[in-house]
């Protein structure tokens, strides 16, 4: 049976016209590789709303697999997260102009998440494509932490067998003309997070079998 996989990207924020996650995720929406579609779905970057546009959506696709994707400005690699946490502390207002400070995500709730995704076989399987790719161990505490924490809450408060994770990328090379930081071509990108794609729907073939749909 064919595996689904939602990838989500967001939009534009913090002065950039675009942002690599939306435009890496939509070039692999509707893609089947090995029985597994990938479908991309946009979010805002704007707390809380990017958290409802996700359940949506996961209501929606039904997905075996969630990874949402974001921007890591200044990051020379592709980097997996391990660790979701349940705190909103923004330096910068998100697109709605809100900027939480030292606020809880959500209240009698665990302080942390992992990320069930297999970061390390993924990013083993990156390395061996030649891309640079490496575990980062924060997500932050703007939205792409917040996104990834409401996801890996939502997952466990509906006892769902969704694998769920998080990965950051770096800029794109047009964003990097006026500045001195590290970028990825989107090719390199889209290989990436192909990848991981594949090798976390592959990674468990019971998963589907197992039960806990939400759908
Ligand atoms: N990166 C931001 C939010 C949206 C994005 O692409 C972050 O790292 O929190």
């Amino acid at each position: 049976m064919k595996k689904k996989v939602l990838l989500t990207g967001f939009d534009p924020f913090g002065g950039e016209s675009i942002n690599p996650s939306w435009e890496t995720v939509k070039q692999l929406h509707g893609e089947t590789i090995n029985e597994i579609l990938i479908i991309a779905e946009q979010v805002p970057t704007v707390f809380h709303q990017s958290a409802l546009v996700l359940k949506k959506a996961i209501q929606q696709h039904c997905p075996d697999v969630v990874i949402c994707v974001g921007q890591a400005g200044g990051r020379p690699h592709i980097t997996p997260e391990r660790i979701a946490i349940n705190i909103d502390d923004a330096r910068i207002p998100d697109n709605d102009g809100q900027k939480p400070i030292d606020e809880q995500i959500s209240d009698h709730a665990p302080n942390a998440y992992w990320s069930s995704l297999p970061i390390k076989r993924i990013v083993k399987q990156m390395r061996e494509h030649g891309i640079p790719a490496s575990i980062s161990n924060s997500a932050g505490t703007f939205v792409c932490n917040h996104l990834f924490y409401q996801l890996m809450h939502f997952i466990d408060r509906s006892q769902s067998m969704i694998k769920g994770g998080f990965i950051h990328i770096p800029f794109l090379p047009e964003q990097t003309t006026d500045k001195n930081e590290p970028s990825l071509s989107l090719d390199i990108m889209i290989n990436g997070l192909r990848i991981a794609a594949v090798t976390a729907a592959s990674h468990d073939i019971d998963i589907r079998e197992s039960g806990g749909s939400l759908c």
